[in-house]
C-alpha cells in the first residue's frame, strides 16, 4: 500500500515535470543569410542551456541567397540536411521542428504556441549601453494577425496550422543573461510552455569568443554526407586528406583540446570571394577580378603551391575571367557539383562543401565583413591552423594595406 502510494506520487511528479517542460522556438529576420543565422543559433542555444528548456530547431525557410535556377523551392528543410544533430545535441537539448510537431499534435489539428515574444532594439538608448529588457506595446507588426479572439496567425517558417495564443513585444539590449528572468517568469508564473522568440538576432552573445561560445561553435559539425563530398573533392583534385594535412577532428567534439603544434593544412591555397550583393554593399572593399587574380598568384607563390581553390557566389563567367589573368602553371579549382548531387544537397549544402574545402587549406583569404568568411575562419581555428594562414582578407583595388580581420582565436 505504502509502495503503491509512493509510485503514484512519483508518476504524478514526473508527468507534472513533463507537462511543465518548456520548448524554445525562434526565427530570424527573413533577409538574413545562412551564416548569420548560424551565429544566432549559438545565442539561442546558450539561452536554452541556462533555461533548461528544449530548443526546437527552426526549419530552414527558402533563403534569399539560395538562387539556383535548377532547383525548386528550398524551404521547410530540417537541420539534419546541413548539420550533425547528434553533435549539436551534445551542446544543447534540441529537437527538429517536424519531429516535435508530430509528437505534440497527435490528437489535435495544429500547433498552438503559448506566446510569441517579439524582440526589438530599445528606442531610447540615450547613449547608454546598459543591459535591459522591457515589455512595450506592440506596434505595426503586420506579420501577425488575429485569427480570432484567442489566436494569432503568422508566417511561422511557411507552415500552415501553426498559431499562437499571445503576442508580446520586448525591447532588449543584452544576451541570454538578460532574457533569462523574463522567460523564467513567463514559464514558471504564467504557465507558458511553448515560447517563440521572433527576431532572435536582436539577442546578443553573453560571452562572445569565450569557452562556452567555442563549445557551442565546435558542436556545429556539418552533416557526414557533406563532409564526405568535400573530402572526396580534396582527394580527387587537391591531393589533400585529413590524415596527410593534420586536419582530422576527433569523432566527438567534446574531446577536442589544444594541440602542441599548428596543423599543416592541404597543399593548396583557398579563397572566399564574395560577389553579388557585396559588389554594391561593400563596393570599396571587394577587389576587381583582375586584382583578385593578381593577389591569388602572389599568395600561391608565397605559399609554394600550384593549386588554388575558389569558393564564391560569382558566376562562371566571372571565374573564367579570373582564370584568364592567372599564370599557366597555376591550377584553379571550384566546386560545381552535378545536377543530381546539387538536387540532393541544395544551395546550402554546396556552400558548406565550399567552406569545408577552404577550412582545410594551407592558407586562406576571405572577403571583407562576410559572415561566410568568418565561419571559415572559425572552422580553421577549430582545426588549429596557424592564425597567420587564416585571418586574411582581400583588399579593394584602392585600399592600400587594408586592415586585416580581427583574430578571434579558439579557447578550450
Ligand atoms: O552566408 P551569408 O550570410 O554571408 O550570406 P555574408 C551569403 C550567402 O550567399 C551564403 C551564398 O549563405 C550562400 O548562400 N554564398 C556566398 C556562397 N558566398 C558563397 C560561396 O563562396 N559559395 C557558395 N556556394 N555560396 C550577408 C548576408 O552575407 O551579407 C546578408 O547574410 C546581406 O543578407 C549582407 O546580404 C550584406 O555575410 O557574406
Amino acid at each position: 500500500m505504502q509502495c503503491q502510494l509512493s509510485i503514484s506520487v512519483l508518476l504524478f511528479q514526473v508527468s507534472y515535470i513533463l507537462a511543465k517542460h518548456c520548448y524554445l522556438f525562434y526565427d530570424v529576420n527573413p533577409g538574413e543569410g545562412f551564416n548569420l543565422r548560424r551565429d544566432v543559433y549559438l545565442r539561442v542555444a546558450a539561452l536554452n542551456n541556462i533555461l533548461n528548456c528544449t530548443l526546437v530547431l527552426p526549419p530552414w525557410d527558402h533563403l534569399y541567397h539560395w538562387q539556383s535556377n535548377s532547383l525548386n523551392f528550398q524551404g521547410k528543410l530540417p537541420w539534419s540536411k546541413f548539420f550533425d544533430l547528434k553533435q549539436l545535441g551534445r551542446y544543447t537539448k534540441l529537437v527538429e521542428f517536424e519531429s516535435f510537431v508530430q509528437e505534440e499534435t497527435k490528437s489535435s489539428e495544429g500547433l498552438l504556441i503559448d506566446v510569441i515574444l517579439h524582440l526589438q532594439h530599445p528606442t531610447d538608448l540615450n547613449g547608454s549601453f546598459e543591459e535591459k529588457a522591457n515589455f512595450v506595446k506592440c506596434k505595426k507588426l503586420k506579420k501577425y494577425w488575429k485569427e480570432d479572439d484567442a489566436t494569432y496567425g503568422g508566417p511561422f517558417w511557411s507552415y500552415e496550422n501553426v498559431f499562437a495564443k499571445k503576442l508580446k513585444c520586448l525591447e532588449i539590449l543584452g544576451g541570454p543573461r538578460v532574457l533569462k528572468p523574463v522567460l523564467q517568469n513567463l514559464i514558471e508564473s504564467k504557465s507558458n510552455r511553448l515560447i517563440f522568440l521572433d527576431r532572435a538576432e536582436t539577442l546578443l552573445h553573453d560571452q562572445f569568443g569565450q569557452t562556452d561560445y567555442w563549445r557551442g561553435r565546435r558542436s556545429m559539425r556539418f552533416s557526414t554526407h557533406l563532409i564526405d563530398i568535400a573530402n572526396e573533392f580534396r582527394k580527387t583534385f587537391l591531393k589533400s586528406s585529413d590524415e596527410e594535412d593534420g586536419t582530422k577532428l576527433p569523432l566527438d567534439w567534446r574531446v577536442e583540446s589544444k594541440l602542441d603544434t599548428y596543423s599543416r593544412g592541404g597543399p593548396y591555397i583557398a579563397a572566399h570571394l564574395r560577389r553579388k550583393d557585396f559588389l554594391s554593399a561593400r563596393k570599396s572593399q571587394i577587389p576587381s577580378l583582375e586584382k583578385t587574380a593578381e593577389t591569388l598568384s602572389l599568395l600561391a607563390k608565397k605559399n609554394n603551391v600550384s593549386q588554388v581553390f575558389i569558393a564564391s557566389d560569382a558566376s562562371d563567367i566571372e571565374i573564367e575571367e579570373i582564370m584568364g589573368h592567372i599564370p599557366e602553371d597555376l591550377e584553379i579549382f571550384t566546386f560545381r557539383p552535378s545536377l543530381p548531387t546539387k538536387g540532393k544537397i541544395l544551395d546550402g549544402g554546396v556552400a558548406i562543401v565550399d567552406q569545408i574545402i577552404c577550412a582545410c587549406a594551407k592558407y586562406f583569404i576571405g572577403s571583407y565583413e562576410s559572415t561566410f568568411s568568418f565561419r571559415i575562419q572559425e572552422e580553421r581555428e577549430i582545426r588549429q591552423l596557424h592564425p597567420d594562414s587564416t585571418f586574411n582578407r582581400f583588399c579593394g583595388d584602392q585600399e592600400l594595406n587594408c586592415q586585416q580581420p580581427t583574430r578571434w582565436k579558439i579557447v578550450f
